[in-house]
């Protein structure tokens, strides 16, 4: 069976094996030819039951699936009825297949008739289709896959894909091996993954991208880098270059805070090669400026002529898996369905297609305003589907808040416990990866078929049913009369073409006839897919025809930064964003045990002189302060900062550790065009924390450790691992938890360390390891003992020392795939192998996703530096 991968924006194709439903890449599709990364290989293990939400519920208590979708039908009308369709809204996500999305923006846009559908894709691509909206006329990104291959110059900026899109850098790295000459430009305020391949780093001032490019504009102007043949296809361009003319290179030099010879590097290398294909993602979109950095981005693309031909254009990665479907069916606040805008000849010829009177006229609430909205009571109710706001929208406390205080807040949910599901009146558990059935849209415009394969657990329905069936409810049964989600697609591709005639880019018209069978069976397509490329199109604007009424593509006067800057009370400024084994926030990449060895708990990267400034050390703990809030997690130290920079990754959340949920620090500052927020540029200041005691803490249940400074779970087979800091004596906090009378105890104190075995009955309960610093134990050694039968007094006597007594610890690990750990690398290094490839061959890390391989690099780079 064939199906399609549900992280990133890639779209790996995947194939499972109908014996033992393991997971392959699928060597057929043109996103992956069967390459998958960690995350991606690892989804056979999200399977089953565990952490799943199994049956709906209704203010805490089980009904069925009958009563739960009754109660959200009518106390929804009852709320319309009181205060106007306005009062209510969807909160939807790039996680939702277009199936699902489409019935969610026709029952609120078109039935309930209020505009009040965002979703998380305002916090990821907002900003893009804006960019594409002003440039093109339409949201159409040009490029696709194989342009990686074809380029001459790739630029990376903001985004590192070697870690967000590891599929798709996978097939930079190989055409870089094969075409040496290819040049790789990265722009990114940090040395991240993705500089192992660079030629040219730039390490810009953060928020400063615009002026960058605005410079190269100009520069094009001035070294003769304009195709004059593309100036017919162009509007705005005198208007454009004036406006940019300041920026020359000490201008740009610097507000970039960048040298001048690097600056150069990049801007000739642009000019003069004639394929350059530019890769952008958060670093450009969730910004402050976040719609005029795209723009700054499609102008030197437009005016150099490099767009519409292999190897060439502006190529916005897609964060979600399905991100790019829901801008198809308007899944955002201020957009219809198929590309189409509010114009009353818009929204006439909708309600024409939808057959409704009720078609919304003017967009509704974003989802900053609209979680205000909830704040101040005009929103009285929420449905929240396929997404965790609590945790992932900035001023998350405030949202958080909100959320606790209206008055009916519905969760579609795959998972038992999130930091939203909290505050959820109704809980309607959705269908998961391997049970749903539909269509996803990757970043190149490819739509692929997610297949079930396996029965949906307990109550579980697909999350178009779920509002098809209160749609029925509420009275509007016969626009939502689908008995199965290849009618939803045929009616939204059929209004894909509706009066187009090439007016609207979005345009699958060629799929409206697909029988069930055709639909089960569909490859991977891009789009546009009609009448007059029925196979699809690989690539946009080849003949230089633009969306704007007069054909022409439309330069942006775009280049003036808005800097933040750290002040006297919040000096450093904080980076947000991802790691390579982890997504978002973790309800379901946190269960896989390897996927948790790369990174097990929150941290803090720190410039190696600021963490000296304050005292901190690698591994110490420290609180992260905003004006807003306040985080706690482990420094790491990292070269590849900037001074005054410091990066905490977006994932962690209150289940799994004390307060490491980074946006209860980020201010709501938006893009005021895209409503995206600036998520990566926040004043923050360090308070280190010092606690008296450190420890880790083994036992079956979840528990949630309190009275303590910190602490961070790991779900382990069978077990759940916690390492805990706190104040006073160890021992006196453990004795205060539940259920410690009714184990018999083991212990051994040796100096202030203590290590204590709780065992029921000869069955290992708990293990328990404190000192004044954080003990060192072998992790999986002890996790081990929670799945085996009671073993020998020795053995007994070696889990109290945490460690076997024969044989190395491997370390953290490294290579998720083969779970190899740094330990064991370092000793093969020692012993002489040179190269990630002798790494590979002695121990079999980075041989398989290859996502490790940088981190192997650098292990060897540090080695020979050490020598
Ligand atoms: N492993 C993993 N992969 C994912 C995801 C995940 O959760 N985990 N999520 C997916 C989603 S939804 C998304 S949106 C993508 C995001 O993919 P990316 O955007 O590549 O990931 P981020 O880590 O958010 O941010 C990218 C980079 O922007 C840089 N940056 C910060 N400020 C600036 C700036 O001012 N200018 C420039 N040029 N760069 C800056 C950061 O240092 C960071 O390295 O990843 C997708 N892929
Ligand atoms: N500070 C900071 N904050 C950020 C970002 C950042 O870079 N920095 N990035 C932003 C970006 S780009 C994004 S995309 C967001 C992502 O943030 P979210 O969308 O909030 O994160 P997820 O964890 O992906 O949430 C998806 C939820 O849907 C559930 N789910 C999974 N599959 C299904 C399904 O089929 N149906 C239903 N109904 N539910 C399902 C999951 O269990 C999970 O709870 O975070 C944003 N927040
Ligand atoms: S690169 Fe993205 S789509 Fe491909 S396997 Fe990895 S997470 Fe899935
Ligand atoms: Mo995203």
């Amino acid at each position: 069976m064939k199906t399609t991968c549900p992280y990133c924006g890639v779209g790996c194709g995947v194939e499972i094996d109908a014996a033992d439903r393991s997971v392959s890449g699928d060597r057929q599709h043109p996103a992956n030819f069967g390459r998958l990364c960690v995350k991606g290989s690892a989804l056979g293990e999200t399977l089953g039951q565990e952490g799943r939400l199994l049956w709906p519920q209704v203010r805490g208590q089980r009904v069925s699936i009958d009563r739960a979708l009754d109660v959200v039908a009518s106390e929804l009308q009852t709320i319309i009825a009181q205060h106007g369709p306005q009062a209510v809204a969807f909160y939807a996500s790039g996680q939702l297949l277009t199936e699902d999305y489409y019935v969610a923006n026709k029952l609120m846009k078109g039935f309930i008739g209020a505009a009040n559908i965002d979703t998380n894709s305002r916090l990821c691509m907002a900003s893009a289709v804006v960019g594409y909206k002003r440039a093109f006329g339409a949201d159409a990104v040009p490029c696709c896959y194989e342009d990686l291959e074809q380029a001459d110059v790739v630029v990376l900026v903001g985004s590192n894909a070697a870690w967000a899109h590891p599929v798709a850098w996978q097939r930079l790295v190989q055409a870089k091996q094969q075409r040496p000459e290819m040049k790789l430009v990265v722009i990114d305020p940090r040395r991240t993954a993705s500089c192992e391949l660079a030629d040219v780093h730039l390490a810009l001032r953060p928020g400063s991208d615009g002026a960058l490019f605005a410079g190269l504009l100009n520069w094009l102007a001035i070294q003769g880098g304009i195709d004059q043949t593309m100036l017919p296809h162009l509007a705005n361009v005198d208007s454009t270059l004036a406006a940019c003319a300041d920026w020359d290179l000490a201008a740009v030099a610097h507000t970039c805070q960048l040298a001048d010879a690097d600056i150069l590097a990049f801007w000739q290398l642009f000019t003069t090669q004639p394929r350059v294909l530019t890769l952008w993602c958060m670093g450009i979109n969730q910004s402050q400026t976040g719609s005029d950095n795209n723009n700054a981005i499609l102008n030197v693309h437009l005016l150099s002529g490099k767009i519409g031909r292999p190897g060439c254009g502006p190529f916005s990665l897609t964060g979600q898996p399905n991100a790019m479907g829901g801008r198809e069916v308007g899944g955002l606040a201020n957009q219809l369905a198929a590309h189409m805008g509010f114009s009353p000849q818009e929204v006439d010829r909708l309600g024409r297609f939808w057959h409704s009177d009720r078609v919304a006229h003017q967009p509704g609430l974003m989802a900053v305003d609209l979680f205000r909205a909830i704040e101040r009571g005009e929103v009285k109710a929420v449905w929240i589907m396929g997404t965790n706001p609590a945790v992932s929208m900035p001023e998350g406390n405030r949202v958080a808040e909100a959320l606790r205080r209206c008055p009916l807040v519905i969760v579609s949910e795959v998972s038992a416990v999130t930091d939203t599901s909290a505050f959820a009146d109704v809980l309607l558990p959705a269908q998961a990866w391997g049970e749903k059935n539909g269509t996803v849209t990757n970043s190149e415009r490819r739509i692929s078929r997610q297949r079930g394969f396996v029965a949906p657990v307990g109550e579980a329905k697909p999350d178009w049913w779920l509002l098809a069936q209160v749609a029925q409810r509420l009275g509007y049964g016969a626009a939502f009369d689908w008995q199965h989600p290849h009618e939803v697609f045929v009616e939204h591709a059929a209004l894909s073409g509706f009066e187009n005639a090439g007016s609207r880019a979005f345009d699958i018209s060629a799929l409206a006839t697909l029988s069930r069978e055709q639909y089960d069976q569909l490859t991977p397509v891009q789009w546009p897919v009609n009448a007059a490329a029925p196979h699809g199109s690989s690539r946009l604007f080849a003949t230089r025809h633009f969306y704007h009424p007069d054909g022409k593509a439309r330069l942006l006067p775009v280049g003036i930064p808005i800097l933040s800057s750290p002040t006297r009370h919040y000096p450093l400024l904080m980076n947000t964003g991802r790691i390579r084994d982890q997504w978002h926030t973790m309800t379901r990449t946190g269960n896989v045990t390897r996927l948790m060895q790369h990174y097990d708990e929150p941290f803090v990267l720190l410039h190696p002189h600021d963490a000296a400034a304050h005292g901190l050390g690698q591994g110490d703990l420290t609180r992260v302060q905003s004006t807003l809030g306040w985080w706690c997690g482990r420094v790491m130290i990292d070269h590849g900062l900037t001074r005054g920079q410091l990066f905490i990754p977006m994932h962690w959340t209150r289940q799994f550790s004390a307060q490491a949920n980074v946006d209860g620090l980020v201010a709501a500052r938006s893009c005021p065009v895209s409503g995206q927020p600036a998520l990566k540029q926040t004043a923050v200041r360090l308070q280190p924390l010092r606690p008296q005691w450190q420890g880790w803490l083994w036992q079956r249940a979840r528990c949630d450790p309190q009275q303590l400074d910190y602490w961070s779970r790991v779900p382990q087979s069978g077990v759940q691992r916690y390492v805990l800091a706190g104040q006073g004596d160890p021992a006196a906090w453990l004795h205060q938890q539940p259920g410690m009378d009714e184990l018999e105890w083991q212990q051994a104190h040796a100096g202030q360390q203590r290590h204590m075995l709780g065992w029921r009955d000869g069955v290992l309960e708990r293990a328990f390891y404190a000192a004044p610093w954080l003990p060192e134990i072998d992790h999986a050694f002890v996790a081990q003992a929670f799945s085996l039968p009671p073993g020998s007094a020795q053995q007994r006597h070696a889990l109290l020392g945490g460690r076997p007594e024969q044989g190395e610890s491997q370390g953290r690990t490294l290579c998720s795939c083969f779970g190899v750990g740094e330990l064991a690398i370092r000793r093969a290094i020692d012993q002489g192998c040179q190269t990630a490839a002798a790494l590979g061959a002695a121990l079999k890390c980075g041989t398989n996703c290859g996502s490790c391989i940088p981190e192997l690099k650098q292990l060897i780079a540090a080695h020979t530096v050490a020598q």
